[in-house]
């Protein structure tokens, strides 16, 4: 059958996922290797050295690009990796714009590493006047978009934001990490290059730390495989491989995590303790409509308000039990995170609050356990507050 004609839940399992043409094996090998046998100097079967290609990252690529429709991708050891990648393509001294509530890494990157090369502008992209306006006055050669965003999971209208990056002739990029290529396809929408860290849902089983990006534009692509490999951050054939495995789990797993959010997020809302729940399924969310719109589902991630200070917000976090307190999401397992103190700690407190990121702010990455044992421990451990 050929890969275009194939459902989401086929590709999974079966792009990049053919048994080995040697040995019938129906499991792709780990090409466990560095190097390359040559039968002359530079005449090789198309691998040479594994920081520039291995025939186990192949296969992931293979999959991955398939997921999002795109011609290409590209694997690396993280998700920063790519991002970085990303922002080094770009001439030196371009101006890029980005939303103004994503990952505190993605943040720290561009405030911290990427000011000294580049001038970025960061806009609430939820607001079309507001990113056109930045067009003019910038000219920017990159815009950079997180829908829905960490941790806040506002929702940008990515058909009519890309559509006035193509009017200025800006590239587009989508961080799709909160929906994972199963919900949400940025590059049908419009967008030139979508990104995801693998450590998150597409692997799923929170034993990987990788990031890809797809993408049809080839000089873009080529771009970025020429920088990864000159700087180095390739993917390890085992992850890579581990990876693969988690993928043929990703629809089922996608399902499995919003069924539980959707109780979840409703449980919290009708709970006396809390103080406002935000999730993008909900019909109280701002976005709800756009969500409904350009996303089949509305994911795994919850983010709540408690009623109460940063006291009250630690003596939640340490009582559940189940929920582990951790940073990352989207795997199996429910976590549940303060975004203040962990993941976006990095973002001053001034500008975070300005945002909306308070100290009663708590995340939640719900997990595909039985739904009635998450409200339980959610529900123990309001009780005692
Ligand atoms: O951790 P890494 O694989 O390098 O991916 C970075 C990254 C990029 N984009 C988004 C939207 C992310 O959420 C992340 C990582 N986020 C967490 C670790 C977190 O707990 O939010």
């Amino acid at each position: 059958m050929a890969k275009k004609t194939m459902k989401f839940a086929t590709k999974v399992i079966h792009v990049g996922g053919y048994p080995d043409k040697e040995t019938g094996a129906v499991i792709a090998p780990i090409y466990q290797t560095s190097t390359y046998a040559q039968s002359s100097p530079g005449k090789h079967k198309g691998y040479d050295y594994t920081r520039c290609q291995n025939p186990t990252r192949s296969r992931l690529e293979e999959c991955l690009a398939s997921l999002e429709e795109a011609k290409y991708s590209l694997v690396a050891s993280s998700g920063m990796a790519i991002v970085s990648l990303i922002l080094h393509s770009l001439p030196k001294g371009s101006n890029i714009i980005c939303g103004d509530d994503v990952y505190g890494g993605t943040y720290r990157i561009l405030t911290t590493v990427f000011n000294e090369i580049h001038k970025i502008h960061f806009v609430d992209t939820t607001n079309a006047l507001a990113v056109e306006t930045a067009m003019k006055e910038y000219k920017p050669k990159l815009i950079w978009l997180e829908s829905p965003t960490n941790p806040l999971l506002k929702i940008t209208d990515i058909t009519k934001i890309t559509g006035i990056a193509k009017k200025y002739k800006v590239l587009s990029v989508v961080d799709n990490t909160f929906m994972s290529s199963y919900f949400q396809k940025p590059l049908t929408l419009g967008a030139d290059v979508v990104m995801h860290s693998l450590t998150k849902y597409m692997n799923g089983h929170s034993d990987v730390v990788g990031g890809c990006l797809m993408t049809s534009n080839k000089s873009f692509y080529d771009k970025c495989w020429i920088l990864q490999k000159s700087t180095g951050p390739s993917q390890a054939p085992f992850d890579s491989w581990l990876v693969l495995r988690g993928l043929k789990t990703l629809a089922i797993r996608m399902e499995a995590h919003q069924k539980n959010a959707i109780k979840i997020a409703k449980y919290l809302e009708g709970h006396s303790k809390i103080e406002k729940v935000v999730y993008p399924g909900l019909k109280s969310h701002p976005q709800h409509l756009i969500a409904k719109k350009q996303m089949s589902g509305f994911g795994g991630m919850i983010t709540f308000f408690l009623k109460g200070d940063i006291k009250k917000s630690k003596r939640f976090l340490e009582r559940v039990k189940l929920f582990a307190l951790a940073e990352s999401l989207g795997g199996v397992e429910s976590l549940i995170e303060h975004p203040a103190i962990m993941t976006h700690a990095s973002i001053p407190k001034e500008l975070r609050e300005k945002l909306g990121i308070f100290d009663n702010l708590i995340r939640l990455s719900v997990g595909i356990e039985d739904c009635d044992d998450l409200i339980d421990d959610l529900e123990t451990a309001l009780k005692s507050l």
